[in-house]
């Protein structure tokens, strides 16, 4: 069974004005299926084909480029689309906030410390909230598909929250402003969601 490109959980342009609908129709459409092609082509008659895409990340063979690029594009703006909502924003709370607390001291330097890693990633790459098996929290940024599912990648911990700052993740609407981007992330965030990948991989 191949991997298929999974469905927007909300309208093109429901999370408007923070990620504009045309963005998020060529991020989704062209860009997530390309990657989603691109690794169906990888693992084709490999023994790859059938493993789930966690499994393929957590024992890939970082030489294997196909896979790495296009796994990982495939996972992460998988992540990517469910860890935001219209109805997103605010602050999580119970277990997560807890948990945030404890490894960052408040939700204000979570805040801080994520943002400059989406911010300081040089190029194109990713910024993740990863929770370990003991249930602390890290953050980490990743360059290009990268996750730290992957051997020897990031913090080493399951991404529970993840942000794209490719350029093609936002700038037909904040051009080379970075950080508004970042910035109006925060208010598009489903905690609901990162609460539950929380709680599901402590
Ligand atoms: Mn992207």
């Amino acid at each position: 069974m191949a991997f298929e490109l999974p469905k927007l959980p909300y309208a093109h342009n429901a999370l408007a004005p923070h990620i504009d609908e045309q963005t998020m129709q060529i991020h989704h459409g062209k860009h997530h299926q390309g990657y989603t092609n691109k690794l169906n082509a990888a693992i084709e008659g490999t023994d790859l084909e059938g493993k789930t895409i966690e499994n393929i990340l957590m024992n890939l063979d970082m030489e294997n480029k196909g896979v790495r690029n296009n796994g990982g594009g495939f996972y992460n703006h998988s992540l990517f689309w469910e860890v935001m909502s219209p109805d997103g924003g605010g602050e999580p709370t119970g277990e997560l906030m807890a948990a945030i607390n404890s490894s960052f001291n408040s939700f204000a330097d979570f805040k801080e410390k994520f943002s400059t890693a989406a911010k300081t990633q040089f190029g194109s790459g990713w910024a993740f909230l990863c929770v370990h098996k003991d249930g602390s929290l890290d953050v980490c940024g990743c360059p290009n598909q990268d996750n730290p599912l992957m051997p020897g990648v990031g913090c080493g911990g399951t991404p529970i929250l993840g942000l794209d700052v490719w350029e093609h993740a936002y700038y037909l609407n904040y051009q080379n402003r970075r950080p508004d981007y970042v910035s109006a992330f925060f208010n598009v965030i489903n905690w609901e969601e990162v609460s539950a990948r929380f709680a599901n991989n402590k």
